[in-house]
């Protein structure tokens, strides 16, 4: 039996399904795990979306937002929840690590777990697997898997197209990456139930607060470092910045992107100082893969274009590091 058709039979009955998606879960981990939630308790199931920490204000508009449970807020019922479930999904990331100790719960459950995922390198720890990495955003998969494996796209209610077309409009940047004939063609459809596209992007993109432009303002004109031999980018952020900026869950989300605005730039890494870590966040323009980086150097991953790590070392250690491992990839730099 293939996996979709497994999928189906495991759907047939109602059952009690945990959804849940990865750490600093972003609009294509919320829209997916709520879009799904809708359409499997149409089919009567009961769902509980679980994530591991709390997802950015900019997302607290999402119908259903408020019913999600946050993993580092209440382990307790969380891991109750996980330990009824009899059938987990997991979306938009692929090895349990990425979920940190909610991962551990899931280890311990017997149920089965169906992976939907649009990331390199998928792990195998689920028994069914939805992937597919020139797929724009796990909120692709969901309509996909809705409209083409089951053959229910009747089912796609105005909030379950909301929360697929949040997915889609943050991943590509309102469909400024990783787009195709096939996702513009979904998008069709999604407009044509109605779906009011100008106001999700006014809801998802125009929202910043004065705080998050100032600070913005401040990565740009004291924190951004140009090599321009590597045509790479630099923004870093002290934990001191942090304090003095009160940087909040959220507040460097997509600042990274604006190193690509330059002309010469291929490749843009911020660099945060956490309490207990350095977190990087790596894009590239083109062919140059900074998944490559991520995964020999930061223990990291994601896809070609855009990448995440941590390193143990200072902030400075870390900076010192990047410059030290540039030369590496110097020829594919100017070659991509
Ligand atoms: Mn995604």
């Amino acid at each position: 039996m293939d996996q979709i058709s497994q999928l189906k039979s495991l759907l047939q009955t109602p059952k009690k399904i945990v959804i849940t998606s990865h750490r600093n879960p972003d609009g294509d981990a919320v829209g997916s795990s709520l879009a799904l939630s809708y359409w499997l308790e149409q089919k009567g199931h009961s769902c509980s979306v679980i994530l591991p920490s709390e997802f950015p204000d900019f997302l607290s508009w999402m119908t259903g937002a408020d019913t999600v449970m946050v993993h580092d807020i209440d382990a307790d019922a969380c891991n109750q929840k996980v330990a009824e479930s009899e059938l987990i999904f997991c979306l938009d990331f692929n090895e349990l690590e990425r979920i940190d100790r909610l991962g551990d719960a899931l280890k311990k459950s017997e149920a089965p777990k169906v992976m939907i995922d649009h990331h390199l390198n998928p792990s195998d720890f689920a028994q069914i697997n939805y992937n597919d990495i020139t797929a724009s955003s796990t909120c692709e998969l969901i309509f996909r898997l809705i409209a083409n494996e089951f053959d229910e796209k009747d089912k796609i209610t105005e909030v379950i197209g909301e929360s697929i077309l949040t997915g889609i409009l943050t991943d590509t940047g309102s469909f400024k990456y990783a787009t195709s004939a096939r996702l513009l063609r979904i998008v069709a459809e999604l407009f044509d139930l109605g779906i009011d596209d100008s106001k999700l992007q006014d809801l998802i993109f125009n929202s910043q607060s004065e705080k998050h432009l100032r600070l913005l303002g401040h990565c740009l004109k004291n924190r951004m470092e140009v090599l321009p031999e590597f045509k790479t980018g630099i923004i870093y952020l002290s934990k001191k910045d942090y304090e003095e900026f009160d940087i909040q869950r959220g507040d460097t989300e997509g600042i990274v992107n604006y190193m690509l605005k330059v002309k010469d730039i291929t490749v843009a890494i911020f660099v945060t100082e956490q309490p207990t870590i350095v977190k990087l966040s790596m894009r590239s323009k083109r062919a140059f893969s900074v998944e490559e980086i991520c995964k020999k150097y930061f223990k990291g991953g994601g896809h070609k274009n855009a990448s995440g790590g941590y390193s143990y070392q200072s902030l400075n250690g870390t900076i010192h590091k990047i410059k030290e491992i540039l030369p590496e990839f110097k020829e594919k730099l100017l070659s991509a």
